[in-house]
């Protein structure tokens, strides 16, 4: 029995994407979901309490992160990451394959898996598929992640097919080490960069060893908006129906669209709450950036169409002040914001499923935002 249990409740007549319900160890979530990173089991300057006013689902948290603080065996001691963290929905981690190779200096990949140094101490370090799922299963998240290699891009072809066979390989291994795939999901993750064969190729022998969930990786590592909606497309179109797919690090108004319209069901993206923290916030009128001079004396809401504790309670003027002084409540109420403006975007896109309109819902907002449709 798996750990999780999906179940698609409605396809779009309009548009094809669809929605449905995760069913997991902590609860139940809606999909499509974007999910808010809590790298450290902290989502920076919120509570528990708090995200979930937000509507928040899932929460993720990094594999690599919390291996190196406080380590593994004190998540494990205190009872998991959701006990330790006193958040009671559902979590997922991620494997540290990405972090690796985006944080990670001078590392060094072999078929065993991969030396580098840690991006703290600069001490040496070596994280295998098996030792990746051995620290997620100690960290005890809902969901967790296959150990993958992210290839840089551009890339050539020689070096993605190398590198996605032993991914493939590396997801074998971490199957075969699961210790809890009755309480914990484990997704294998579709590489193989811009090439269309290498994606079928990956996503087919990963639906053959039937993992309860896909997610697509490789993507938003620099190539266009273009390329990335076909490296989703190469993918989906050779995973089950029936399964979870995740996009990971993608959380951009437009590929969060696309993305849906391409059955894709969960998200994840740093980006909202790292640039509410540098004082950018999304709002229905575009970027807004608290710093400038023109909120000065600007007592409105920052965003009127919005229904956060922030711009319910404070002006654009006072954000500005506070960001200025750089007084932590203003971290707080912006992040509280951005979290807002995308877990309202896929509610409301969950709604326009629903009701058999997501194509035009899409349509009004990609025209709203000026977003390029590809
Ligand atoms: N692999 C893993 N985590 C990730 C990615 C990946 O390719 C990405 C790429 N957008 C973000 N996070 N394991
Ligand atoms: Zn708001």
């Amino acid at each position: 029995m798996s750990a999780i249990r999906f179940e698609i409740t409605h396809v779009c007549k309009q548009s094809g994407a669809r929605c449905g319900i995760l069913h997991t160890p902590h609860g139940d979530v809606e999909t499509p979901m974007f999910m808010p990173v809590g790298t450290l089991a902290t989502v920076k300057f919120l509570s528990p309490e708090e995200i979930k006013a937000l509507g928040a689902g899932v929460i993720l948290a990094n594999t690599y992160h919390l291996w190196l603080r406080p380590g593994e065996d004190i998540v494990d001691k205190a009872g998991g990451v959701q006990k330790f963290m006193n958040y009671s929905g559902p979590m997922l981690t991620d494997s540290g394959g990405f972090q690796v190779f985006s944080l990670a200096d001078r590392r060094k990949i072999k078929e065993e898996g991969v030396t580098f140094k840690s991006h703290l101490d600069g001490s040496t370090l070596f994280l295998s598929p098996e030792k990746s799922i051995q620290i997620q299963n100690k960290i005890g998240a809902d969901i967790i992640m296959s150990f993958d290699e992210c290839a840089p891009y551009p890339c050539s072809y020689d070096y993605m097919k190398n590198s996605v066979e032993r991914t493939l390989r590396w997801a074998k291994r971490g199957k075969d080490a699961h210790q809890r795939p009755e309480e914990q999901a484990l997704f294998g993750i579709v590489q193989g960069g811009e090439y269309q064969d290498l994606r079928e190729m990956c996503a087919k022998t990963l639906a053959e060893m039937d993992f309860p969930g896909y997610s697509i990786g490789g993507t938003s590592v620099g190539e266009s908006k273009e390329t990335m909606y076909k490296m989703i497309d190469y993918s989906v179109k050779y995973l089950p129906w029936e399964k979870p797919r995740y996009l990971m690090g993608v959380g951009s108004v437009d590929a969060i669209l696309e993305g849906i319209l391409r059955n894709v069901d969960m998200f994840d993206c740093v980006l909202p709450t790292r640039i509410a923290r540098h004082g950018t916030l999304m709002t229905s009128q575009g970027r807004v950036n608290i710093k400038k001079q023109e909120y000065e004396e600007d007592f409105g809401p920052l965003d009127p169409e919005c229904d956060c504790y922030t711009c319910k309670n404070y002006s654009r003027a006072y954000l500005r002040h506070l960001f200025r002084c750089n007084e932590g409540l203003g971290s707080r109420l912006m992040s509280i914001h951005n979290l807002r403006f995308l877990l309202s975007l896929t509610e409301q896109a969950r709604k326009a499923i629903r009701e058999d309109r997501f194509g035009d819902f899409k349509a009004e907002l990609f025209k709203k935002y000026n977003l390029n449709s590809v």
